[in-house]
């Protein structure tokens, strides 16, 4: 176990600017003013609590986990367990690693900015820039960033088997429009528009429509726009590129039959996802790239209100725009995304201002009671000590996690079973 604590000079890269359907009716567009989300009325952090969650996710069958608060200039890290099983190296926060969905935010990131030059409307059909790609024409750019075009989620079927389909795609390539093709031989979840399902299909269509308007792979966009502008040092986009570069956390995928042996997944294409799951980063970067959103530095205010128009997925999640909201017990929300690809599960949020950030990553996958444990993280982060602990709780079904009060918390891709 390894925990400090530094100050740091406030970062200067500011200057840029289950196949459950969930209806989406009149509370789509509800706004976050009744919440406590700015980081000066926050309780300070709980280090303890944060160390003991980590400590937590060793025991449940994570090899290592970590995670980094940036909190207006201050740092806290805390780190359990191992980043590789077989030096046995101990894992630490300058390790990088597959952050999965958390890429949506950055493709939604390019979007918006393409919107904020006039470049894409969000209330226009993909038809208008991808023309024959999708089978309605009704399905916009907005629907498509909100999960709510209806395109069925192509994973669910590829990954049916988490350890024969991840082998079966480790060193695939594939092009965007093999992805949207593997999506349209099934039925449609909903009409668009008309309910929340997740799909990763949707920023599959996402970095189609980067690369159309701009000219330019999904990769350089993330760093002329992004990676640049914010000296994000450890991210990259490496597709279709199977290796992590330089100092990385080894990913254990836990197999769907119970007392298997880890499959160490590292090395992949991840071409399965590209813009809608490749990107590699760390704890810090990821850090530093929510606070800019939230800080405004990355688009306008105006594009940042449009990623703010919520959807309900359940009692305390909200999906915007490549991006998710979660209402902590303690009242706050917080910011950010999730991700998860094999080998590597990561929760990234922040402040409604961006002052303090929260980037948590358990080194397995396929591990629900794993996944469930990491939403601790953010109350330690954002609720500081409380008197009653957060209790982990049971997978309660295929893609259905329960908190201690109660309430399914996590939308998880359909078909992507957990236990
Ligand atoms: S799933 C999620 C998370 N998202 C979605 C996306 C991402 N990741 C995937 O779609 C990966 C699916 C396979 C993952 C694999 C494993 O756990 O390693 N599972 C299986 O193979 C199960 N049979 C909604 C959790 C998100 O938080 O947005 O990332």
């Amino acid at each position: 176990m390894v925990s400090r604590t530094v100050h740091r000079a406030t970062a200067s890269a500011a200057a840029l600017l289950t196949l459950t359907a969930v209806p989406a009716h009149a509370a789509t567009h509800e706004s976050d003013t009744t919440r406590t989300s700015s980081a000066a009325a926050l309780p300070a952090p709980d280090m303890t609590g944060l160390r003991a969650v980590l400590r937590t996710l060793t025991t449940q069958g994570a090899p290592g986990a970590i995670a980094r608060i940036d909190d207006h200039g201050t740092v806290h890290t805390a780190a359990a367990g191992i980043d590789d099983r077989s030096t046995r190296r101990a894992i630490g926060n300058a390790d990088r690693f597959r952050i999965g969905s958390v890429t949506k935010s950055f493709s939604a990131v390019v979007l918006l900015q393409l919107a904020d030059a006039h470049k894409l409307d969000l209330d226009a059909s993909v038809d208008r820039y991808l023309p024959g790609l999708l089978p309605d024409k009704r399905i916009t750019v907005r629907h498509v960033l909100s999960h709510r075009s209806g395109l069925y989620d192509y994973t669910n079927s590829m990954f049916a088997s988490s350890v024969s389909g991840f082998e079966a795609v480790r060193d695939k390539v594939f092009t965007y429009r093999q992805l949207v093709q593997l999506s349209l031989r099934h039925a449609r979840t909903n009409a668009p528009g008309a309910a929340y399902s997740y799909s990763n299909t949707n920023f599959v269509v996402a970095g189609m429509l980067i690369e159309k308007l701009t000219g330019h792979s999904v990769g350089t966009e993330y760093r002329k726009r992004i990676i640049e502008p914010l000296k994000l040092r450890d991210t990259f986009y490496v597709h279709p590129a199977t290796k992590i570069p330089g100092r990385y956390a080894h990913g254990y995928l836990t197999p769907d039959r119970t007392g298997a042996k880890l499959v160490d997944a590292t090395d992949q294409t991840v071409s399965w996802a590209q813009s809608a799951g490749a990107v590699i980063s760390t704890t810090r970067d990821l850090n530093t790239f929510f606070s800019a959103l939230l800080g405004g530095r990355l688009t306008s205010a105006a594009q940042l209100a449009q990623m703010e128009r919520w959807t309900p997925v359940n009692s305390t999640t909200r999906y915007g725009l490549g991006l998710r909201r979660r209402d902590l017990s303690c009242g706050v929300s917080v910011y950010g995304h999730t991700g998860a690809v094999q080998g590597f599960y990561t929760y990234s949020f922040t402040s409604k201002d961006g002052h303090r950030s929260l980037t948590a990553l358990a080194n397995t996958s396929n591990n629900g009671t794993v996944l469930n444990t990491m939403a601790r993280t953010l109350e330690s982060a954002f609720c500081g000590k409380r008197t009653k602990a957060i209790q982990s709780s049971p997978l309660t079904g295929r893609g259905s996690y329960v908190t201690e009060r109660n309430v399914a918390y996590e939308d998880i891709a359909p078909g992507v079973a957990r236990d």
